[in-house]
C-alpha cells in the first residue's frame, strides 16, 4: 500500500503538468465520469498490489466486478478492496483528496484465485483498513485488527513514511461538522434538526472529499455526515470500500460510525458497490445524530 501511496502521490503531486487532469471519458459502474487520475490510480493499485503474492483478488469503486489474482501471480490469503482516488470533484481545483482501503482475510479455499465471496464480508471481519490524504502533506493512516491508528507522513527528502501521528484518539465531542447542506431540501426532518443544532454549537468545515472532512474531524474532532435523502435514498458513499474501512479507523481511535440507526461494522453487505447512509467521527456527535433521527422517526435507538 505504501508503495502504491508513493507513486500515486507523485502523479497527483505534478497532475497540472503530467497531463493527467481532466475526464478519461469512460464512466464506471455507479455511473460517474471517471477523471483521468481515477483510471491511473486504480491502474497502479492494482500492478503494485496484484504482483505480491498476498492478494488472491482485489475490488475497486473503478473496477465493474472483483479482479481475481491469478495463478501465475500466485494468489494470496488476503482480499484488498479500495476506492482509488477518493473526493474525484476536487482533483482538478487542487483540493485534498485520497485513497481509502480495506483488507480482509479471504473465505474461499487458500491457492485459488478469489471471488466475489471474500469481498462481501462484515466491516467487523476487516484485519486491517486505512487510508491515503493528498493534502499539503501525504499522510498514511491505517490501523489493523486489534491495535489502534497510526498516522505516517511521506518525507519526500527520502521517499519514506515516517511515523508522525502515534495512537490516534479522537475527540469524544468535537468542533466541526461536514455536511453537504445545498441537500437540506431533500433530507428528512431528523437531519434537519440534526443540523440546526450543530449550527448553533459547531463550526462547519465541508471539503467534499470524504477522506479530507473524515481526517480532519479524526485528529480534531468533529463529525461528518451523508445522509439518505430523495435523490439518493441508500445515501451516495459505498460501504466496502468507503464507509466500512472508514469506520475501521474512528473505532479504533475511539469514534464511531453509523447508519443512522446501527454501526457500519455490522452491516452485512449483499452488494459489491452497495450504497449507505453514512454518520461517522466523534462518538459523542454520532450518538446524538442517532438519538435525534431516531427520535424524529419515532423509533428507539440500537
Ligand atoms: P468519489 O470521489 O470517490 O466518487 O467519492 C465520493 C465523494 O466525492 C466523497 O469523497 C465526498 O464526501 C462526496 O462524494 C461529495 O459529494 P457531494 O458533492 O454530493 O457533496
Amino acid at each position: 500500500m505504501a508503495l502504491a501511496a508513493k507513486v500515486i502521490s507523485s502523479y497527483v503531486r505534478r497532475a497540472g503538468l503530467a497531463a493527467v487532469l481532466g475526464r478519461s471519458g469512460a464512466t464506471n459502474i455507479q455511473g460517474e465520469e471517471q477523471q483521468k487520475l481515477d483510471v491511473l490510480a486504480n491502474d497502479v493499485m492494482k500492478s503494485v498490489i496484484q504482483k505480491t503474492g498476498r492478494v488472491c483478488v482485489t475490488a475497486s469503486e473503478e473496477d465493474d466486478e472483483p479482479v481475481p489474482v491469478s495463478m501465475e501471480n500466485h494468489p494470496g490469503k488476503y482480499v484488498l478492496m479500495f476506492d482509488p482516488l477518493d473526493g474525484s470533484s476536487n482533483i482538478d481545483v487542487n483540493a485534498s483528496i485520497g485513497t481509502i482501503f480495506s483488507i480482509h482475510t479471504r473465505v474461499s479455499p487458500e491457492g485459488k484465485p478469489g471471488a466475489l465471496r471474500d469481498c462481501l464480508q462484515v466491516g467487523r471481519k476487516q484485519v486491517a483498513a486505512g487510508y491515503v490524504i493528498y493534502g499539503s502533506s501525504t499522510i498514511l493512516v491505517y490501523s489493523a485488527s486489534p491495535g489502534g491508528a497510526h498516522g505516517f507522513t511521506l518525507d519526500p527528502r527520502i521517499g519514506e513514511f515516517l511515523l508522525s501521528h502515534p495512537n490516534i484518539v479522537t475527540p469524544a465531542k468535537g468542533t466541526y461538522y461536514s455536511v453537504n447542506e445545498s441537500n437540506y431540501d431533500r433530507w428528512t426532518d431528523g437531519y434537519r434538526e440534526v443540523v440546526r443544532v450543530f449550527k448553533s454549537r459547531k463550526n462547519a468545515r465541508y471539503i467534499g472529499s470524504l477522506v479530507a472532512d473524515f481526517h480532519r474531524n479524526l485528529i480534531a474532532g468533529g463529525i461528518f455526515m451523508y445522509p439518505a435523502d430523495k435523490k439518493s435514498p441508500r445515501g451516495k458513499l459505498r460501504l466496502l470500500y468507503e464507509a466500512s474501512p472508514l469506520a475501521f479507523i474512528a473505532e479504533a481511535a475511539g469514534g464511531a460510525a453509523s447508519d443512522g440507526e446501527r454501526a457500519i461494522l455490522d452491516i452485512e453487505p449483499a452488494e459489491l458497490h452497495q450504497r449507505t447512509p453514512l454518520v461517522i467521527g466523534s462518538k459523542e456527535d454520532v450518538h446524538f445524530v442517532q438519538k435525534t433521527i431516531g427520535k424524529q422517526a419515532g423509533v428507539g435507538v440500537s
